[in-house]
């Protein structure tokens, strides 16, 4: 082909294309860049207030900017344009406070409406109280009735993923081990505080974000209005593993819902028959290594060595080779003023004697000495 031939035959297929390419940047726009529509009522409303504002900036722009380029135009020096000398005239002194008046005003009407409906949390059919930890969160469901149903939200990505020695799935760190679960069509209210640092709670599609604080509870709300899985974060920079403790909801039809729910009642039930149960050390550290891999990992490191100074070696400490109560004492209490939680919260009975025992007989410790779920429940109920 002749360049020039080339030249006209790119410039025809730029223009024939145009049309197509600016339909699919606006496709990405919605899809990739703009807030999502999402899933409930206040999500939309957001959505749709976002957009008013967004308009009405990007009309100020042009009349701004018209105004401003047609005058450097029109009025150049090169055509002998004089500066004009305004600075006495009360009409346009009145005129350009007026103007910014009114369009505040006309953002302010749209805006108020939309925060009276996210800040009105009542008549809910449902609460659950979620609380931030580093790095996970806690759902308990507020329900009078039954065995109390409680449980955490870890990630759920493998550690080869993270190192980049395994191929990374589609919901690389955004997949979790028990996602929070709520019927559709139902107004849940999320209670939201902390445990130790601030985190921050947040489902794009609810439109809820919203600050989970120490010692404050947040409200928020939600009525979903379809059924699905949908996926967050935490927001609020939180330490080390701030990325690592995603949000994932189940929305479910209200009778799968009640099915969930009974089963994990039975569940919390079976655990408070567990703790009475016998307990052998081979037991205990066969579960205590799980726990550990879950909750102790991440600053303990996989085989005991810790990562010192910041976070010990429990590999031949002397809190975990020396006498049981103390140990007992840092995994139920924490140490105060260290990234060193009190698990004695967090975790059940079981679990607590499972990961102690695991403690002071793998990792390269061979103690030999064990406690058992009973005796935990026996020292957390007398130092209630
Ligand atoms: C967020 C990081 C972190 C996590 C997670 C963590 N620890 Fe610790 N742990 C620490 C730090 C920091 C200390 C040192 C505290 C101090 O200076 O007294 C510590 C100390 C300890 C000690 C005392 C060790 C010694 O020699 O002083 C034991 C035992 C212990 N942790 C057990 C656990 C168990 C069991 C878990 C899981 C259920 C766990 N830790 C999870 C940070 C962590
Ligand atoms: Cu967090």
């Amino acid at each position: 082909m002749q360049p020039k031939t080339k030249f006209f035959s790119a410039v025809l297929s730029a223009c024939c294309l145009f049309p197509y390419q600016l339909a699919s940047a606006a496709e990405d726009y919605r899809e990739g860049i703009n807030m999502p529509v999402g899933v409930t009522e206040i999500s939309r409303s957001t959505y749709d207030l976002h957009m008013l504002i967004t308009i009405i900036c990007a009309l100020i722009g042009v009349v701004v900017y018209g105004v401003l380029i047609w005058s450097l135009v029109k009025y150049r020096k090169s055509k002998g344009a004089k500066a004009a000398d305004f600075h006495e005239s009360t009409t346009i002194e009145i005129v350009w406070t007026l103007i910014p008046i009114l369009i505040l005003v006309a953002m302010a009407i749209p805006s108020t409406g939309v925060l009276r409906q996210i800040y009105d949390a009542s008549e809910s059919e449902m609460d659950i109280l979620i609380t931030g930890y580093q790095w996970r969160w806690q759902y308990s469901y507020l329900d009078d009735e039954g065995e109390e149903v409680s449980f955490f939200s870890n990630l759920a990505t493998t550690d080869d993923q993270i190192n980049g020695l395994d191929e990374k799935s589609e919901n690389y760190l955004l997949e979790v081990d028990q996602p929070l679960v709520i019927p559709v069509d139902t107004k849940v209210r999320f209670l939201l505080t902390a445990a130790d640092v601030i985190h921050s709670w947040w489902v794009p599609d609810f439109a809820v974000k919203k600050d989970a604080i120490p010692g404050f509870i947040n409200e928020s709300w939600v009525i979903v209005e379809e059924t699905g899985t949908y996926r967050g974060q935490c927001t609020e920079l939180c330490g080390q593993d701030h990325g690592f403790m995603p949000v994932v909801v189940e929305v479910v039809e209200q009778e799968e819902f009640d099915r969930w729910y009974a089963e994990r009642q039975e569940e919390a039930a079976a655990i408070a028959e567990l703790v009475n149960q016998e307990w052998t050390m081979e037991s205990l550290v066969a579960q205590g290594e799980t726990v550990y891999r879950t909750f102790c990992m991440a600053c303990h490191q996989q085989n005991g060595q810790g990562l010192p100074p910041a976070f010990p070696a429990l590999t031949g400490s002397p809190l975990t080779n020396g006498p049981i109560e103390d140990h007992i004492d840092v995994v139920l209490n924490g140490a105060p003023g260290t990234a060193m939680a009190a698990f004695g919260g967090q975790l059940n009975e079981v679990d607590l004697a499972a990961v102690i025992t695991y403690e002071r007989n793998a990792l390269g410790n061979s103690v030999g000495d064990m406690v058992t779920p009973a005796e935990i429940f026996q020292i957390q109920s007398e130092s209630e």
